[in-house]
């Protein structure tokens, strides 16, 4: 059994998406370990995204993740990670297959709805980030 963490980002919860995502990542044979609402602070969404801090959307994408609450989860089940990055579609929306969760609930490319861990290295680093929220 593998995990990663998800998180439905400001956009979605503010949209209302949480309970169909949720139906979907249920659905697609992940269960929801832990699961907690929270306005991620600056210190945490920095260090959580530390390997984009020379692109030139960092500002823009911490800004955006600090601005509302989002639901950050743990999720567990069989290939947890790739089977959760195949669910939720590629990075632009415009690109996402049709039924994956950018396609169905994300706003734009940076407003893209849900993160997901995107390998088993990123998705323990990212689990101990955010211990001091889940535990
Ligand atoms: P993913 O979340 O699909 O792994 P990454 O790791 O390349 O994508 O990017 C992290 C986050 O940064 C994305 N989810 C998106 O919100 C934002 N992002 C990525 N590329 C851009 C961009 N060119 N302009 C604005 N935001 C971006």
């Amino acid at each position: 059994m593998e995990q990663t963490l998800s998180i439905i980002k400001p956009d979605a919860v503010k949209n209302g998406f949480v309970e169909d995502i949720n139906y979907l990542i249920s659905e697609n044979g992940l269960s929801i370990l832990k699961s907690k609402k929270v306005k991620i602070s600056r210190e945490i969404a920095e260090k959580f995204y530390s390997e984009h801090s020379e692109k030139p959307f960092f500002s823009e994408l911490v800004e955006f993740m600090t601005s509302s609450d989002s639901v950050v989860q743990v999720l567990e089940g069989k290939n947890a990670v790739n089977n959760y990055r195949k669910l939720m579609g590629a990075t632009n929306p415009n690109d996402a297959d049709e039924g994956t969760l950018r396609a169905k609930f994300a706003e734009s490319l940076s407003k893209n709805a849900v993160h997901g861990s995107d390998s088993l290295e990123s998705a323990q680093r990212e689990i101990d980030i955010m211990s001091e929220i889940l535990d």
